[in-house]
């Protein structure tokens, strides 16, 4: 492919400077911003993540601020999580879903106070649809993007790495909790959480003047560590069934389909804009929905559309997100599979760029 143009509707973040100073190799756009997705190659930058620890440029999971009175409830119309028993402090993964009960986003929810939130957001433009409704229900709330810019850094020595710059409190900071920690006496939410099973911490700059030297502290303090400028890996969030808001799912998607009914509390979710919809359709249950496919044979091309699965030459569902992985000594996929053909060890076939490979569905994710 060829390159693509800079410009200033193609945002780049606080910490771009020192993404290109790592050598950033690729960048895909995410909410209209850059995320770089290449640094050494994708495999040399999974073995790196699994061994070592990582800062991240995830700039591009921009916030939706919800602000005053209406805050709590506007969030709970958003959502079929049921949100009574959220406190101040607390992380949630949250389904966003549309008045079909189709999935709009697949955002962290930031509940800050009661009166204070900040939604996470994967890759569409949620801004309009929470501001839309804001105004059309007349709820006392403001709704913005904020200067926030969350940075991660992930990989087995990420505790040890943020002890060094926020201080040993960090430590206890439990998964998808936060807390605030201070860096040049500006206080910042600090939250065990990230886009990777390796585990690891996102902080959430507020103001992107501290961007470089935040990158710059952590960079410096990780140098023992052989901590490195890193991204989201395709390989690795497959493994661990990351799901990618675009790719493996879409609007014409429930969450049911996505396998984050886990994540719904439906019948509870008073106020949720999808709820009927969703009351109708999980009656019946989904009738396709997210597997993990191992795809025979030598490393898979890049998956930039949606490949046919298919069984005796019949669709029955498709891949969008796939990899081949290392570690497990196969390619490694997602798909949206039909439920005559979703149980695991059922066998298949998939169109994939260069060609008809054998697939398997598989138990659980790998990681
Ligand atoms: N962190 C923050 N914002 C984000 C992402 C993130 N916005 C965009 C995108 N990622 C949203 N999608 C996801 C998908 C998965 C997870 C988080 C955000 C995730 N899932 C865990 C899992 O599935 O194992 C844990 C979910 C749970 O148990 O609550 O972390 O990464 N700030």
């Amino acid at each position: 492919m060829a390159l693509i143009s800079p410009s200033r509707r193609l945002r780049r973040t606080p910490f771009s400077d020192g993404v290109e100073a790592a050598g950033v190799k690729a960048y895909t756009v995410y909410n209209h911003m850059l995320l770089p997705t290449v640094f050494r190659s994708v495999e040399e930058d999974y073995r790196h993540l699994k061994e070592a620890v990582q800062v991240w440029d995830v700039a591009c999971e921009r916030q939706v601020e919800l602000r005053g009175p209406d805050a709590g409830r506007l969030m709970q119309m958003l959502t079929p999580r049921d949100l009574r028993r959220m406190l101040p402090g607390q992380c949630f993964y949250v389904p966003i879903v549309d008045e079909t009960g189709g999935m709009l986003n697949d955002p962290v929810a930031v509940k800050l106070a009661e009166d204070r939130w900040w939604i996470s957001i994967a890759d569409s433009d949620l801004l309009f649809w929470v501001k839309g409704i804001a105004q059309g229900w007349r709820l006392d709330v403001l709704v913005d993007e904020p200067d926030v810019s969350p940075l991660a850094v992930q990989g087995p020595m990420a505790e040890e790495l943020m002890a060094r710059v926020f201080g040993e409190a960090v430590r206890e900071v439990r998964f998808f909790r936060f807390g605030w920690f201070e860096f040049q006496g500006r206080p910042l939410v600090v939250a065990r959480s990230g886009y990777s099973k390796q585990g690891g911490f996102e902080i959430y700059l507020e103001g992107g003047d501290l961007g470089m030297p935040l990158w710059n502290a952590l960079m410096e303090a990780g140098r023992d560590l052989d901590v490195r400028a890193g991204c989201p890996n395709l390989i690795e969030r497959i493994e661990g069934g990351l799901l990618s808001y675009g790719n493996d799912m879409t609007d014409d998607n429930t969450p049911h389909e996505c396998g984050l009914g886990k994540f719904c509390d439906t019948q509870t979710a008073i106020g949720c804009i999808g709820r009927d919809a969703l009351l109708r359709v999980a009656k019946e249950g989904p009738a396709q929905q997210i597997r993990p496919i191992a795809i025979d044979g030598p490393p898979v091309p890049v998956c930039d559309r949606w490949w046919p699965v298919l069984a005796r030459g019949r669709r029955v569902g498709r891949i969008s997100s796939a990899a081949w992985s290392p570690d497990f000594g196969t390619n490694v996929a997602i798909g949206m599979i039909r439920m005559t053909h979703w149980d695991a060890g059922t066998e298949l076939e998939v169109e994939t760029g260069d060609g008809m490979r054998r697939a398997v569905v598989q138990e659980r994710f790998w990681i």
